[in-house]
């Protein structure tokens, strides 16, 4: 009995978690919103996830912010002249058809000011504001070290 009452809260413990991986606002489809584990002495972080715009009319992505961190902004960042670089952007545009991605070593949500470092395992709300679908809030997964890409360990803030 106790063994397929957990059986059965696990099943729906996934269930919820991956439905909770994709997001909508108008003709925006939000997926897979994550970061990744800090070490404590770094006061901020980045967020990543895609935005797939299904509709007709491009939008932009005009402001971001999060209850866990005093500043959240949008950031680019590119090597040029063999440095590594990161820039401030005032908004991102989503074209009609098209997924834009947020990734480590390109575009991302810098998160500045944090109290506590990012743990894996921690969920947090981020709020994206698109200018003509509106706002939505989305839950941020913390991801392991391990669990990233290589290129994932050349930004730091
Ligand atoms: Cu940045």
């Amino acid at each position: 009995m106790i063994a397929r009452y957990l059986a059965l809260s696990a099943l729906l413990a996934c269930s919820t978690a991956s439905l909770a991986d994709e997001y909508q606002v108008g003709e925006l489809l939000i997926s897979q919103p994550w970061s990744r584990e800090l070490p404590a002495e770094l006061p901020g972080g980045s967020a990543y996830f895609s935005v797939h715009n299904q509709g007709n009319q491009a939008d932009r992505l005009i402001a971001v912010s999060s209850p866990r961190a005093k500043k959240s902004t949008l950031h680019t960042q590119a090597v040029s002249d063999g440095m590594l670089r990161m820039q401030h952007l005032t908004a991102m545009d989503i074209p009609a058809h098209s997924v834009v991605t947020f990734k480590p070593g390109a575009d991302h949500v810098m998160l500045s000011g944090m109290e506590q470092p990012l743990k894996a395992g921690e969920q947090f709300p981020l709020t994206l504001q698109f200018e003509k679908a509106g706002t939505v809030e989305v839950l941020v997964s913390v991801q392991p070290v391990d669990a990233q890409s290589s290129n994932a360990s050349a930004h730091m803030h």
